[in-house]
């Protein structure tokens, strides 16, 4: 299956809610507020999130100062434009030129931080890079062990430490194995929950200064992930990531299980962050380099 008939599928649940939406457009008329207040409501309830659902409304109204919808048609052709140029908030490509170069994982527990590095790693070493996992979740044993799981299946190499070691200590172990056997990317998997919140974030910055002392040149992504279903909350946390961690990017988890695909819209508006790449199954098949425009084509597919 090609990538956009995966984003197809993967957005079932989210497309069955779309049903309101078209219905919306079928009984459109011009110049009609009523149009916009259900629009918006209907936004609201796909997770887009108020603030975004008035974005959204505010560049509708605009594009007809130009030009006025006629019939439902084209304005929902205007809400499919207002739509994609919303999601351009920045490269949805990761930079990885250096070798190597870094790709570091957070997240809160639970949202598939581990199954996006194995993935990754798969598609990485299918592009022809030497690909290097780091267990940096030392908080539980069962998270190295998953992750060399993945690490196996992927065929990459994998670096693990004891369980409650220093995280600090197998990333910097991990970039000099890297540096020794000439690894195109290292990715390195983090705790979601330590002791505490502040514990967690000064864990994370102090895994980040090691990256920049060890490889100073190199390009890093630092990429957040998040799970869809949890909708509206994941932003909150994000934002939360986003003060201390310096994101390059969002990794979208588990569309394949939420009708709350609309959620992409407000991590773009909200965060300014792109979304790199979005989950859509258990698989190691199941991850899919994000673009704006065919996920929205995607989502409005009939
Ligand atoms: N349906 C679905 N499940 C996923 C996806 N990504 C991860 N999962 C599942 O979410 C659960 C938690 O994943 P894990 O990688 O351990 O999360 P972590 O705690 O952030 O490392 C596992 O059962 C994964 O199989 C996805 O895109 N779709
Ligand atoms: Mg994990």
């Amino acid at each position: 299956m090609g990538f956009f008939d995966k984003m197809f599928s993967g957005l079932t649940k989210t497309r069955k809610n779309m049903v309101e939406l078209e219905e919306l457009f079928q009984d459109y008329q011009p110049d009609s507020e009523e149009f916009y207040e259900d629009l918006e409501e209907l936004l609201v309830l796909a997770d887009v999130g108020a603030a975004t659902a008035q974005q959204v409304d505010y560049l509708m109204h605009k594009a007809t100062w130009v030009e006025r919808y006629r019939k439902g048609s084209e304005a929902r052709d205007g809400l499919i434009r207002v739509l994609k140029k919303l999601l351009n908030v920045g490269s949805t490509e990761l930079k990885l030129d250096t070798k190597p170069s870094v790709i570091l994982m957070v997240g809160v527990n639970g949202v598939g931080k581990t199954t996006t590095i194995g993935k990754l790693a798969h598609q990485l070493k299918d592009q022809g890079k030497k690909v290097l996992l780091i267990a940096g979740d030392t908080f539980r044993a069962a998270a190295a062990e998953q992750l060399g799981i993945w690490a196996e299946r992927a065929g990459v190499d994998f670096v693990r430490h004891e369980e409650g070691s220093d995280p600090g200590a197998v990333v910097y172990d991990g970039i000099c194995a890297a540096k020794a056997r000439g690894t195109d990317v290292i990715i390195i998997d983090t705790a979601g929950r330590l002791h505490n919140k502040a514990n967690l974030m000064n864990e994370l910055a102090k895994i980040s200064r090691i990256i920049t002392r060890e490889l100073p040149e190199a390009d890093v992504e630092t990429l957040m992930v998040l799970d869809a279903t949890t909708g509206q909350n994941g932003l909150i946390q994000a934002k939360q990531f986003l003060e201390t961690s310096g994101l390059t990017g969002i990794v979208l988890t588990k569309l394949d299980g939420t009708a709350k695909g609309g959620i992409v819209f407000a991590i773009a508006n909200e965060l300014k962050l792109p979304v790199k790449y979005v989950g859509v199954g258990e698989g190691i098949d199941d991850l899919i380099p994000f673009d704006p425009d065919s996920f929205v084509t995607a989502m409005f597919k009939k």
